[in-house]
């Protein structure tokens, strides 16, 4: 196992859910973190109990990843201490609506597409060239099964997710002779507030997404991302597909009634 201590691990949509969790894990182990989403109040709670829980170094950056010029200006301006990123764990990702292509909303894609796609690209291209001319780094995708298999009303944010599995495979031949790493993590159903965005605050019909279930956590995520980077430098984990052991594909779930 390899030690994060004072590697600089940048996490996009740390404000809730996965990337929380992997703030709360990699800080546990020391690492040194650049915490970004949109929802400043929120990186700035979860700042203050980092640093008093792990004492750990801490750099928050408000950032909308769907903003070109915002990613490339942020990240060209980091601070001299927070410029060598070693791991970027690309979380930040959302679904909207579940609803069939003839009657979804175009602006519901158009966010979905943005988000996980664009925003993820965009991240990538602005870090990895640093990664590659240093000879050290980690890309971490978070993909989903829904990247495997596509489901009734799923079809925009499955696509967005088997893009992110394509990039995650094209990245990996891409960097095929330097030693920056790539992996992509992708669950199926863990509780986080991923339903309630999915359904635009109707709490009623995210709880029941997770209804008579032991969904997966978002620490059990964490704690597999966190496997991934923690390898031997000549190891690569490329993919992980995980899911809840009452889940055996995206469609079947086994509900306790
Ligand atoms: P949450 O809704 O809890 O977290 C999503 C995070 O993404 C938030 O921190 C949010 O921050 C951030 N985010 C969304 N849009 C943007 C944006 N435009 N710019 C910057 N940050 C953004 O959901 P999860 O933790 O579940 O989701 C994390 C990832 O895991 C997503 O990529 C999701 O697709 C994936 N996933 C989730 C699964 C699940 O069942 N929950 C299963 C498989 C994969 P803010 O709003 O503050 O910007
Ligand atoms: C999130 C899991 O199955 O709701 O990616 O798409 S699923």
């Amino acid at each position: 196992m390899v030690a994060v201590k004072d590697q600089i691990v940048l996490i996009t949509g740390a404000s809730s859910g996965i990337g929380e969790a992997c703030a709360r894990v990699f800080a546990q182990a020391g690492a040194k973190l650049i915490l970004t989403a949109r929802r400043q109040e929120r990186l700035e709670q979860l700042a203050d109990q980092l640093s008093k829980t792990y004492a750990c170094e801490l750099h928050l950056l408000p950032l909308d990843v769907c903003d070109r010029t915002q990613v490339q200006a942020t990240l060209e301006s980091l601070p001299l201490p927070w410029q060598e990123v070693d791991i970027l764990i690309n979380n930040a990702g959302l679904s909207r609506g579940l609803d069939k292509v003839h009657e979804a909303s175009i602006q519901d894609w158009e966010e979905m597409i943005d988000t996980n796609i664009k925003g993820l690209l965009y991240m990538t291209r602005s870090l990895l060239p640093r990664m590659v001319s240093r000879g050290r780094g980690h890309v971490i995708n978070i993909g989903s099964i829904a990247g495997h298999q596509t489901y009734p009303g799923g079809s925009v944010y499955c696509a967005t997710k088997a893009a992110v599995k394509s990039i995650s495979e094209g990245l990996k031949q891409d960097l095929l002779g330097t030693p920056v790493r790539v992996s992509s993590v992708d669950p199926g159903m863990v509780e986080t507030d991923f339903s309630n965005v999915r359904f635009r605050g109707d709490t009623e019909r995210a709880k029941k997404v997770y209804q008579g279930v032991t969904p997966l956590t978002p620490d059990d995520v964490a704690d597999v991302i966190f496997f991934c980077a923690t390898r031997s430098p000549h190891v690569n984990i490329n993919e992980v597909i995980l899911m809840p052991t009452a889940q055996a594909s995206a469609t079947q779930v086994s509900r306790q009634t």
